[in-house]
């Protein structure tokens, strides 16, 4: 199954590594052919090419748009060697062997990500490389074929391990990368004119990815796993950089992005905020003057939560904060960066994961979310609903007050990052309360004060925080029982949507409470 290496086809965009693997070809005897730009780069660097126009006969037109597309190309590429009618037709036309193809595609993801117009982006989707890669793929009995600039050495490496020949479950592995490229290639071709177009539910939809990371496993021991990203330049935990600590795991790659999407709610000009997350709910939410306060106050909503929680900040982490974080176990820290003086505390945690992005990640930005079922997938528009006080309809006879309508808006946006049944119950500015994934809305209303208990408990203090507090609702009451729940927590102002059949006694029973209610007209559902 050994099949050998004697002619090459060159033919890359990205040029990275290519100078090098022609010389090792060139010193394994392979010919080197190659297109326009490649051919010129490997000349210039002294080697010896033959243009794709020579063996074609035909220059390359139409700005580049036709140049490997030809039978002297194709055949060599797809022509059984084994077979003797295609080696008959090979003689007959004078095609010869194209054993190794290297292609790297026209930038057509990077093209989009840095926001080109769309005449851009249409010359960028790359046909003749596509079809080069599809060929050989197929052909992968004889044909070895190269995708990424990471598997030259491998290749070559391969080449020396069999005397200038290749296994053929090498070519194999190759093939089945080539196919995932041309695919995901496509994919993101599609996508991008799915968004271009505003159409979200195409006939069909190709979902691209890459792999970014072989996890030790998912999200228990025995199951594998792996992240693969989807090429977005979004701010977030796929573009993150890891400053230290260990490798990142399934259950927090889930729960930093669960974080870091939630504090990119509160914009950095408004001031510092800080959100904890565990099992992908927030268990602290807080803003403050600065962002040691902020954390220190998130921290205070559900201590014992905490513990082994994932931080986000939506400022760079300073070394005030660095130290008071640092002093209990946190698995991974996401912020737009940080100060030196913070990354020297952390230096000192060697199994801290920092993350620093490139700002925060845009809330109102539409995007598509996935989920899968049973035999396919379901795809929404991401939540990206937001309310402001303008939006808000009082109900009750008592209006809010400022601070509880600040609270309330605060409240509101930490209750569509909560999972359903979501109650949060926030005080100045911090969560000190919240209920999430339960089936019963009551529930969640209790179990978001009994929080509020013990940590009043833990915390020394005479009444729990939520005296004094508003709560939020992701959905709306279907009963006055969930509202009066949280009356009694000691809430004095409610926001939710409203819609309910009996939402006349729900504020009936708001009124009588003397709370203050909002309706956004909005929903917050996530499971
Ligand atoms: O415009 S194309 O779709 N038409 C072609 O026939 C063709 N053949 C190779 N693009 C084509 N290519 C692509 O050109 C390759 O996939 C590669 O990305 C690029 C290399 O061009 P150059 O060697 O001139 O820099």
């Amino acid at each position: 199954d050994l099949a050998p290496v004697r002619r090459a086809l060159l033919s890359v965009s990205d040029k990275t590594g290519l100078v090098d693997l022609g010389k090792a070809l060139a010193k394994r005897d392979v010919e080197l052919l190659s297109t326009g730009g490649s051919a010129r780069t490997l000349r210039d660097a002294g080697l010896d090419v033959k243009d794709v126009a020579e063996v074609t006969g035909f220059p390359e037109m139409m700005d580049g748009r036709v140049k490997t597309l030809h039978p002297m190309v194709h055949g060599g590429l797809l022509a059984l060697r084994d077979n003797d009618d295609h080696v008959a037709a090979m003689d007959e036309h004078g095609i010869g062997d194209i054993d190794l193809l290297v292609v790297n595609l026209y930038p057509f993801e990077e093209t989009v990500a840095r926001g080109a117009d769309y005449d851009t982006c249409i010359e960028n989707i790359d046909i003749g490389g596509p079809a080069m890669i599809r060929a050989a793929a197929k052909n992968h009995a004889f044909v070895n074929v190269v995708v990424d600039v990471e598997d030259y050495e491998a290749l070559l490496a391969e080449l020396d391990a069999n005397d200038g020949q290749t296994t053929y479950a090498f070519r194999q592995k190759l093939a089945l990368n080539a196919y995932a490229r041309t695919g995901a290639y496509d994919a993101a071709v599609s996508g991008w004119m799915a968004k271009a177009l505003g159409e979200t539910a195409p006939r069909r939809r190709a979902v691209a990815g890459e792999l970014a990371q072989t996890l030790r496993y998912g999200e228990n021991p025995h199951q594998a796993a792996a992240f693969y990203t989807d090429g977005s330049a979004r701010p977030g935990v796929a573009t993150a950089r890891q400053m230290q600590g260990k490798e990142l795991s399934y259950n927090n790659i889930n729960d930093t992005d669960a974080a870091f999407e939630l504090v990119s709610e509160f914009a950095a000009s408004d001031g510092p905020a800080c959100a904890i997350i565990k099992h992908a709910n927030p268990c602290g939410v807080a803003r403050a003057d600065t962002l040691k306060e902020a954390y220190m106050r998130a921290f205070d909503c559900d201590r014992t939560s905490a513990f082994g929680g994932i931080i986000a900040l939506n400022q760079p982490l300073d070394a005030a904060t660095a130290e008071e974080i640092a002093g209990i176990f946190t698995e991974v820290v996401i912020a737009p960066g940080a100060d030196e003086a913070a990354m020297a505390i952390f230096a000192q945690k060697k199994n801290l994961r920092l993350l620093t992005t490139d700002g925060l990640a845009d809330p109102a930005e539409a995007a598509l979310m996935l989920k899968q079922v049973s035999g396919g997938y379901l795809v929404q528009d991401k939540d990206s609903g937001q309310v402001s006080a303008d939006d808000l309809k009082v109900v009750t006879k008592r209006a809010p007050s400022d601070q509880e309508m600040a609270d309330m808006l605060f409240a509101w946006k930490v209750a569509k990052h909560v999972k359903s049944n979501a109650i949060v119950y926030v005080n100045n500015g911090a969560t000190v309360g919240v209920g999430a994934g339960q089936m019963s809305r009551v529930d969640s209303c209790l179990i978001a004060a009994r929080k509020a208990e013990d940590m009043a408990a833990e915390l020394g203090l005479s009444a729990p925080l939520t005296q004094g507090s508003v709560v939020a609702s992701d959905a709306f009451f279907p009963f006055p029982d969930g509202l009066l729940t949280a009356a009694e927590a000691g809430a004095t102002a409610v926001i939710q949507p409203g819609g309910s059949m009996r939402d006349d006694e729900v504020i009936a029973a708001a009124d009588k409470a003397g709370l203050a209610m909002v309706l956004t007209g909005m929903r917050h559902f996530r499971h």
